[in-house]
């Protein structure tokens, strides 16, 4: 899978780039990574990347010609074999809540083009002629779009055959609706706190029991609004119930 991150910093993604998994995807080349530098694509002397709005008020707005330019050169290199769809997406506060659906739906597409906004806007005829989706990661305002993209680079690239192992995205946290039960490792007692004797008893049974009741306690004490849409079962209702459950929480 292809990225391509249209960005005024590109040395923002150099760290996030080059450590872990993400480094491992590159190298092995399941994941592509291109950022392009939008200054690159300015026409004038000072390499003018935005500009004053129109009508007064604060702050920058980002200009239309060069984001456009730099939009449409990405478009026009080619990625594999196939020219198939490559949307492009604006990190923005304005955009659609980025979930783990939207990632998984991201990940089957074979190349994304990321665009990170910066200053007080972008300009709107970029948008509405250029931007095919806006993603926000949260109800909270960056400096700029980079650090979104990279949220969602990392979440859509772990997705992606290969990247990690395949039963760790089937198992994890909100894929079925539900968070995660605890987890443990070595030494069995760590400053006078034992490990759950269940987990070290050796009955995959009762272990697989154990873990499905701490997934349902621990949604309905930290996320509730979440028990509305999983998948539960008669039993997992019932278990509800016992820790007060009445089946009533507001999405
Ligand atoms: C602010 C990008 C204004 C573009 C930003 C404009 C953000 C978020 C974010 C900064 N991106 N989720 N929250 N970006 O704050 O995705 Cl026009």
């Amino acid at each position: 899978m292809r990225f391509d991150i249209l960005t005024l910093f590109p040395g923002m993604f150099s760290g996030p780039l080059s450590e872990s998994i993400i480094k491992r995807a590159i190298q092995s080349g399941r994941i592509t990574v291109a950022l392009h530098d939008i200054r690159e694509y300015t026409t004038d002397r000072h390499r003018t990347a935005d500009d004053t709005p129109y009508g007064g008020g604060a702050g920058m707005v980002m200009k239309a010609e060069p984001l456009a330019a730099c939009i449409r050169a990405v478009l026009a290199m080619p990625h594999g074999a196939v020219a198939g769809v490559a949307p492009v997406i604006l990190l923005s506060p304005d955009g659609q809540l980025f979930t783990q659906r939207v990632a998984a739906e991201l990940a089957q597409y074979e190349r994304l083009v990321l665009v990170c906004g910066r200053y007080e806007g972008v300009d709107e005829r970029v948008r509405e002629v250029l931007i095919d989706r806006e993603l926000s990661i949260g109800d909270y305002v960056l400096t700029g779009g980079e650090l979104a993209a990279m949220v969602v680079l990392d979440a859509v690239a772990r997705l992606v055959p290969g990247v990690i192992d395949a039963a760790s995205i089937t198992e994890e946290s909100h894929s079925d609706g539900l968070l995660e039960y605890p987890q443990y490792t070595r030494p069995a007692v760590w400053e006078g706190r034992a490990v759950p004797p269940v987990l070290i008893s050796g009955h995959h049974g009762e272990v697989a029991r154990w873990r499905r009741r701490q997934r349902l306690q621990r949604t309905l004490a930290r996320r509730p609004d979440l028990l509305v849409r999983a998948a539960l079962t008669d039993e997992d209702r019932a278990y509800l119930r016992t820790l007060g459950w009445c089946g009533d929480d507001a999405p």
